[in-house]
Formats: structure tokens, C-alpha cells, sequence
């Protein structure tokens, strides 16, 4: 894992979380800095710097974030009304932290187009 990685270090437990799920694959744990009433973050365990850096050999962590991703909002009871996840890719993306990231957001009317 690099040195400097936020999230690497949140998931080999180095910087404290608020972890809500984890497996062989993936970690979700609460977003520091929540936007909505319901925000976390699903994060594969591999250091992949962003979307752009998916590899063949990534697809199964992909599906997996999905996943997790459906069995939160029905946890956080969000699956209805709706949620959103979403990914930051790069400068124009907003991407602040480079360990791939998606943001599940609900509990409350997200507006379209995003700012
Ligand atoms: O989103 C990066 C997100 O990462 C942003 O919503 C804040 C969140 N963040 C940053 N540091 C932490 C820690 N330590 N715990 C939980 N959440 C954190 P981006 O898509 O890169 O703009």
C-alpha cells in the first residue's frame, strides 16, 4: 500500500473509521463529512487510484461495491424512497482522495444536474 493513502490506512485499521460493512473485498465505513442524512463510502481493499485505473482483473470488486452498495440502503432503510452512488473521477470529477471511492447517498431529495 502507498505510504500516504487516507483510505489504505482506514482499511488496515491505522486511522479510525466508522465501518459499517467489510469483507474479503471491500470496505464501507461513514463519510467524515456527510452531505446527506445517509453517506458513506465503499471502497475496494486494493489501492486502485480511481476509475480511470480499473483493471480486467478488478470486475469482481466492481460488482461486489454494487452489491454492498443495495445491502446498505436497505440496512439504512434508504433503499426507499432512493439513493444515489456516485463516483469522483479526477480533477473535473471532484476526486479529493486517490483510493477509489463510491458515495452512497440518501434520506433526503438529491438534486439533478450535480453542482
Ligand atoms: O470524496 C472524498 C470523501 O472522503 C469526502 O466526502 C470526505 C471523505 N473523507 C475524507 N477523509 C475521511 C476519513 N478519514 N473518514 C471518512 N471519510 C473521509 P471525493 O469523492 O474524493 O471528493
Amino acid at each position: 500500500m502507498p505510504d500516504n493513502c487516507l483510505f489504505c490506512k482506514i482499511v488496515a485499521g491505522e486511522i479510525p473509521a466508522e465501518i459499517v460493512y467489510e469483507d474479503d473485498l471491500v470496505v464501507a465505513f461513514k463519510d467524515i463529512d456527510p452531505q446527506a442524512p445517509v453517506h458513506m463510502l465503499i471502497i475496494p481493499r486494493k489501492h486502485i487510484v480511481g476509475m480511470n485505473d480499473i483493471e480486467d482483473e478488478d470486475q469482481q470488486v466492481l460488482a461486489r461495491i454494487h452489491f454492498v452498495a443495495v445491502k446498505l440502503a436497505r440496512q439504512f432503510d434508504i433503499a426507499e424512497p432512493g439513493y444515489r452512488l456516485v463516483n469522483n473521477c479526477n480533477e473535473h470529477g471532484g476526486q479529493a482522495v486517490g483510493h477509489l471511492h463510491y458515495h452512497l447517498l440518501g434520506g433526503r431529495q438529491l438534486s439533478w444536474p450535480p453542482g
